[in-house]
């Protein structure tokens, strides 16, 4: 417990933890059925290029999704690239700007260009009607993100798109898992790509997936996510390598059915840092419809009420052990690789204000109770610990660095 301004790490009291909480700390699931998955592996001798592992995942992630097919894939942003290849998106890509760079990135890498919109500032996600009015002749494509695993408008954008004769890709990186009106979301829209990365809700250590109930659009990427190949010494498509391993899609099905005790866990953290938080001025945690996998705990700080801004508490937390990350700030449009995209005054406002909180499977209820009650104090104590953060007396107290090395 925190009692006194001398408690807090940054001004040399013990920190809270002694071993770092950090956002994205992977779930593991069962590792005797990792290792024994591996072993079939090894003893099959077949690693890679659709192996009976990888097509095991791909029907469990297909079932998951709801849609007919899934191409598993190396992580998603070569997922999304091929998506809007095989989408035929080839100028200008409507998305937000509050999203992790992968979202742009991997559509400027092929050529594209992303042209951003602003986002509704209660829910993060992007702004249809904003979208609407960013479309122009050069437009090819609307890439909208489930961001959080929240639904990203699945009752105007298709519409929307259909209307302009454009196709729609949800970047669901976020969304595994996620439903919405009680279907998965990932059937909303054209296609959607889902991300298995390590910090995911499900992981297969790296990887991706393109879901989709569109044949030929599956077929297209199919081909295109191995080297441009419909068969031996067929090659209609440019393509690539993107495939997923067998090593991946085992971790990748452990995950899967680790799924339901990962899940309790998430909502666990989730109700718990909104009752903890509850009420608290300046302060709120991102509240989620259901069906949401809660992945992402997102809360925001508003200075002008608690005297203390994001970077200072996130490093008042850092120094107490607690990691949390600025997801996702700065805007992409602000970042120098997209440097001269026009102002999204919502995107900069809640960019300054967001902070992800440790959980995940790695984080307990007793741990959430204590980061809570760090986030109480420094708020508390707001201006005071802004203004010795700022004159840099904290730094003269303690001998800890503000912001340490992350690992
Ligand atoms: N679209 C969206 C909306 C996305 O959020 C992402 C990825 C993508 C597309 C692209 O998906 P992939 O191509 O990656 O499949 C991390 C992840 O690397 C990235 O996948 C994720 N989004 C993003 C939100 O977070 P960084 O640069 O923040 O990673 P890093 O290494 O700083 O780790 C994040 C946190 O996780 C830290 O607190 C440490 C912890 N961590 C990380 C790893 C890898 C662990 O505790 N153990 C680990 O093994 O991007």
């Amino acid at each position: 417990m925190k009692h006194t301004l001398g408690d807090l790490a940054i001004y040399g009291g013990p920190p809270a933890f002694t071993e770092p909480l950090y956002v994205g700390r992977p779930n593991i699931g069962d590792r005797k059925h990792l290792f024994d998955r591996l072993e079939q592996a090894l003893d099959r001798r077949w690693l890679t290029n659709q192996g009976p592992l990888v097509r095991e995942f791909e029907e469990r992630v297909a079932a998951l999704a709801g849609t007919r097919h899934c191409v598993a894939m190396c992580n998603a942003t070569l997922a999304l690239q091929i998506a809007a290849r095989a989408m035929g998106m080839t100028g200008e890509v409507i998305m937000p700007s509050f999203t992790f760079v992968a979202t742009p990135h991997a559509l400027s890498w092929i050529g594209l260009t992303p042209v951003f919109c602003d986002i509704d500032p209660e829910t993060h996600l992007m702004d249809p009607a904003h979208v609407e009015s960013l479309i122009t002749p050069a437009t090819t494509g609307i890439l909208g993100v489930h961001l959080w695993g929240q639904p990203c408008s699945p009752d105007v954008l298709p519409g929307l798109a259909r209307r302009h004769g454009l196709p729609l890709l949800y970047d669901a990186a976020h969304a595994v898992g996620s439903r919405w009106n009680g279907r998965p979301l990932a059937t909303v829209g054209d296609a959607a790509v889902f991300s298995f990365h390590a910090t995911k809700f499900v992981n297969a250590f790296e990887g991706g997936a393109l879901v989709t109930d569109d044949d030929e659009l599956a077929a297209t990427a199919r081909a295109m996510h191995s080297f441009g190949q419909t068969g031996e010494d067929q090659i209609p498509y440019l393509g690539t390598n993107a495939k997923m391993s067998e090593a991946s899609a085992a971790m990748g099905l452990v995950s899967l059915d680790a799924m339901p005790e990962i899940v309790v866990r998430n909502v666990l953290n989730y109700e718990r840092y909104h009752s903890e938080l509850a009420g608290l001025p300046g302060v709120r945690v991102l509240l989620y419809e259901g069906g949401n996998n809660c992945q992402y705990i997102v809360m925001e700080i508003d200075e002008t009420v608690t005297g203390v801004g994001r970077d200072t508490l996130r490093a008042v937390l850092a120094t107490e052990n607690v990691r949390c990350r600025s997801y996702f700030a700065p805007g992409c449009h602000m970042m120098d690789a997209y440097r001269g995209s026009s102002r999204l005054p919502r995107t900069e406002a809640v960019s300054e204000r967001v902070l992800g909180l440790p959980t995940g499977t790695a984080v307990s209820d007793e741990d959430v109770i204590r980061v809570c009650q760090i986030i109480r104090f420094v708020v508390a104590h707001g201006r005071e610990i802004a203004g010795r953060v700022t004159n840099g007396s904290a730094a003269r107290t303690s001998s800890r660095p503000l912001v340490p090395t992350p690992r």
